[in-house]
């Protein structure tokens, strides 16, 4: 009895400082402390032995129930305990909720309009690949027929790892690896996440969307490439509209052009949305250079391509009526519960 007392005393102090486990493994198991003296109760005289497993099993009780008390504890804790990134107090019920636009989540305006443009796409015959949020030097520059030193290159220079890495500025670091993986023709569209160093405003982010379109075969001509990208835009604008092609310079295109249409809100009158001028500039295109033909040994001899390059985003806020580019990545729950 005396053993008992001793013992007694023992576990009133680990259950200050134990965990439920580290008790449960030294008291309860089967090789544990309760179980070796109940083994001792042959020893004690018979007078005793009652009293001893009385004593014996109140301390084991005593064990048990500080050990479900603790695990009532932690349950409880668990659920006072606030979650700061919830947009409600996580405790509140279902029901009680306040409505987040659909709680089972919604796609956001830019995707449910990429859906759009590469059905487009696709009825055309394009193939889709998805662009690099990642890329090289090589695909980045050295491909597209900027030579290492060439000034051209600052346009585009973006981030930079440690390990020589950069964020493509642009959807056009696709070219090369489109180019150099399939034979003509050549049909695709690539649409991707593109990084600049720049100072924001409405139309510019240092984030964006843009959509690369590539088309080689034998005898490919400007007009293939107005009349394809035409085709495209009055599908998605759902307008008839006029172009107009001004010159520009890309180092991977020769000729090089920026693609601008008439602005469909004022009819070439001038508004807001066009800068007052009644022309929208929507990207930039040209005959792929031959150089970059090369690059991914294709004889530029016998045949040519032309490309394209928009900013997504820019378009998708010509559709949707959007002023602002920044409202785009906001998260602002009450512009994108418009959309
Ligand atoms: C290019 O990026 C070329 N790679 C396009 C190209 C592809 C030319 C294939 C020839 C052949 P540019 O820098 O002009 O060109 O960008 C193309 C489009 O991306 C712009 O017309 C615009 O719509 C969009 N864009 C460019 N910078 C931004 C920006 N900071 N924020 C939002 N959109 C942008």
């Amino acid at each position: 009895m005396k053993d008992l007392q001793k013992l007694k005393t023992e576990v009133q102090e680990d259950i200050d400082q134990l965990d439920s486990n580290e008790l449960k493994k030294k008291y309860l198991s089967s090789d544990g402390v309760i179980r070796e003296y109940f083994s001792k109760i042959s020893n004690v005289d018979k007078d005793n032995r009652a009293k001893y497993g009385k004593e014996l099993n109140s301390i084991k009780n005593l064990i048990a129930q500080s050990i479900e008390q603790s695990s009532k504890e932690i349950v409880t804790q668990r659920a006072k305990r606030v979650d700061p990134t919830a947009p409600f107090d996580s405790n509140t019920s279902k029901s009680n909720r306040p409505r987040i636009l659909d709680l089972n989540g919604s796609s956001h305006i830019l995707m449910q309009e990429l859906e759009r443009m590469l059905d487009i796409f696709q009825s055309m015959g394009f193939d889709i690949v998805e662009s690099r949020q990642i890329d090289d030097d090589y695909h980045m520059f050295e491909s597209l027929n900027f030579p290492k030193g060439h000034p051209a290159r600052d346009m585009y220079d973006t981030f930079w790892t440690e390990d020589g890495f950069v964020l493509p500025a642009h959807t056009s670091t696709m070219q090369n690896r489109i180019l150099s993986s399939s034979t003509p023709p050549i049909s695709a569209v690539i649409p991707g996440r593109c990084f600049r160093s720049e100072a924001t405003d409405s139309s510019h982010e240092h984030t964006f969307f843009q959509c690369e379109g590539i088309y080689v075969d034998k005898g490919i001509s400007v007009a293939n490439m107005i009349a394809t990208i035409k085709e495209f835009l009055e599908a998605y604008l759902e307008t008839d509209i006029e172009v107009k092609i001004q010159p520009a310079y890309f180092p991977f295109t020769e000729p090089d052009a920026e693609f601008t249409i008439n602005c469909p809100f004022c009819n070439k009158e001038g508004c807001s949305t066009c800068g007052h001028t009644g022309w929208i500039e929507l990207m930039g295109c040209g005959m792929i250079h031959p150089n970059v033909l090369k690059s991914a040994d294709i004889d530029s001899e016998e045949f040519s391509g032309f490309a394209w390059g928009f900013g997504l985003d820019r378009l998708v806020m010509i559709r949707n009526h959007i002023s602002d580019i920044r409202d785009l990545r906001a998260g602002n729950i009450k512009f994108l519960r418009k959309y």
